[in-house]
């Protein structure tokens, strides 16, 4: 059994199996979940098969290829933005619990084969010559492809700490591309991203220094902070900004859809075409600030929000009785007793459920048959009552900027802790429970994303009626967190981030949470408490570089890490 132990007071010690061993299955480790801290090697904790991990690992070689021919191509002249629109999309489904369908990633492979003859042509004769190896790997059969996918995984790169750093890179890119996949779909793209994705994917191919690979490592962290920027333009100006709101979290007597992922046009269209239909809609997990969004407040059967986070999925999917609508990750294993009426669309995908196509050009998505199946259901049973308020994105905060500065000026407000990041199954995710139930009560909790399930129905008050909990919203609007926090910095005359009254206390889970961490990085936050547990990804020296430069700590016990962080240590 590996063991990793971390301790920060004045001393790193951190020891693991440096040696991972790929076994004939697989070996995937990107995601915090990843069997005994180190790597899944027969199935993925998360429950992906062996043979999807390998198809994804062939899927990101192929992509890697495609960003080396556009490199290429880009010496000559622009690159169409189809070929980021596919990379973006491919990189999104390989995200933990985003895509289980190994015919699915297959077909993204077999697109993106497609589209680098494209490429190739484009470039003429011996257009791969000399060119990286992903440029030109074809397949003839499924053993072709297995073979392939064992000997281009994670652990082909031989050196740990280049592994660490590609990885690292992988990672974060994955969250970009999530984030920048939504923003397209809402019609806001940015040729900066799409130019990083190819650099950053085409880098992975080469013999860089580490200085090198640490410089793009922080380069992700500034195109991530350019990519929620744009994700959060694109929802504002589509959906209105944010607003405090009390969102219900018990049943009508109506049948109903569960909604769940991040993908707010997706949320759009459920709601039109439910419009008076007889049939609910309640949001699950990452999809509840929908609720705070004013163009979805419009909607008389948008009813509230269902449950819990991601993980609770296979209690709460099967008491709500009706369809889920499943638009991103993430996904736990299928059940029986829900099956038949849970749906994919987007990357998401699962072998066995029905899959809603994309939008035919200029229309919207259909999801009529969803509609048509929840009207034949009974309602959802109601599991709590009562509600929960949220909706404190940037300019909802910076709207009571005034009483926020006045408390923290007259002391009733003495530190913000922001809470943001992810949830998952383990225990020791209590952790945030117990911090958020022992921070005293002159502080205030900053959270986004699923992380926030841990403690935003405890009863924890207020401060001169600001909650003591503030959703800012999904786990991309972390960067609303950060712009609250430049402003912050900016009216209290600061000259750096780090003199706020602000501490970090981030749960990790998957990779867009990777990208999350690599934006408070580059923006210069110092000292972020880290857990459940560091990713098995970063070797010891890695780790080393990030201790060294930012600070980063791992959790320790609530009792000894409330003080420190409210001590700003
Ligand atoms: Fe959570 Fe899942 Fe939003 Fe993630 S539902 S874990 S970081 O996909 O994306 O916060
Ligand atoms: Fe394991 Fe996580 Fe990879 Fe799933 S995504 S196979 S749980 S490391």
């Amino acid at each position: 059994m590996t063991q990793v132990l971390y301790h920060y007071n004045g001393k790193i010690i951190y020891e693991r199996e440096t040696q991972l061993k790929r076994r004939d299955d697989m070996f995937c480790y990107q995601c915090q979940e990843t069997a005994k801290g180190t790597g899944c090697t027969v199935k993925g904790v998360c429950g992906k098969e062996a043979v999807v991990a390998e198809s994804q690992d062939a899927l990101i070689y192929v992509l890697k290829g495609i960003a080396v021919l556009s490199e290429k191509v880009k010496e000559k002249g622009d690159v169409d933005k189809k070929y980021t629109d596919y990379i973006k999309k491919a990189l999104f489904a390989t995200i933990t619990n985003a895509n289980f369908d190994n015919e699915k990633i297959k077909e993204y492979i077999a697109e993106g084969i497609a589209l680098r003859k494209e490429l190739q042509a484009v470039l003429g004769n011996n257009a791969v010559k000399g060119l990286h190896a992903a440029a030109s790997w074809n397949y003839t059969s499924e053993v072709d492809l297995a073979n392939k996918a064992k000997s281009v995984g994670v652990l082909s790169t031989g050196n740990e700490d280049i592994r660490s750093l590609r990885e690292l890179l992988i990672y974060g890119l994955k969250g970009i591309a999530a984030y920048s996949e939504h923003a397209s779909v809402l019609g806001y793209d940015k040729t900066d991203i799409d130019d990083f994705l190819i650099e950053a994917l085409a880098s992975t191919t080469k013999d860089l220094t580490v200085d090198e690979m640490v410089a793009l490592v922080l380069k992700a962290g500034g195109t991530s902070v350019t990519t929620m920027a744009l994700l959060d333009e694109a929802n504002t100006t589509k959906y209105g900004n944010p607003e405090i709101t009390k969102v219900n979290i018990g049943v009508r007597s109506n049948p109903g859809i569960l909604i769940s992922g991040h993908d707010l046009k997706d949320m759009e269209e459920l709601l039109k075409q439910t419009k008076g239909t007889g049939v609910d809609v309640y949001t699950h997990s990452e999809m509840l600030p929908a609720n705070y969004y004013p163009a979805f407040k419009k909607y008389d059967n948008f009813v509230g929000n269902y449950g819990n986070s991601w993980w609770k999925q296979k209690e709460e999917f099967e008491s709500f009785n009706g369809p889920i609508l499943m638009t991103t990750n993430c996904i736990t294993p299928v059940q029986d007793s829900y099956k038949n009426r849970m749906f994919t669309t987007g990357v998401a995908g699962y072998p066995g459920l029905k899959h809603i196509p994309e939008r035919a050009k200029g229309k919207e998505k259909d999801f009529s048959e969803i509609i048509k199946l929840a009207k034949k259901c009974p309602a959802p049973k109601e599991i709590e009552t009562g509600e929960i308020v949220g909706g404190f994105a940037h300019a909802q905060v910076l709207a009571l900027a005034d009483k926020v500065v006045d408390a923290v000026k007259s002391g009733a407000i003495k530190r913000f802790v922001v809470m943001a990041g992810c949830d998952g199954r383990h225990k020791t995710r209590d952790y945030f429970t117990q911090v958020a139930e022992a921070l005293p009560k002159d502080s205030v909790i900053l959270t986004a994303g699923c992380a926030k399930y841990r403690y935003n129905k405890l009863k924890l008050g207020d401060i001169g009626g600001i909650p003591r909990v503030l959703d800012a919203g999904q786990c991309n609007d972390s960067y609303s967190l950060a712009v609250i926090a430049l402003k912050l910095k900016e009216v209290f005359g600061l000259d750096d981030i780090n003199k706020l009254p602000i501490s970090f206390d981030i749960a990790w889970y998957e990779q867009k949470a990777v990208a999350v961490l690599l934006a408070l990085l580059y923006l210069g936050v110092k000292g972020i408490r880290l857990g459940p547990t560091l990713p098995a990804f970063l070797s010891p020296n890695v780790v080393k570089v990030l201790v060294d430069n930012f600070n980063i700590k791992l959790i320790n016990n609530v009792q000894e890490d409330v003080p420190l962080i409210m001590e700003g240590k």
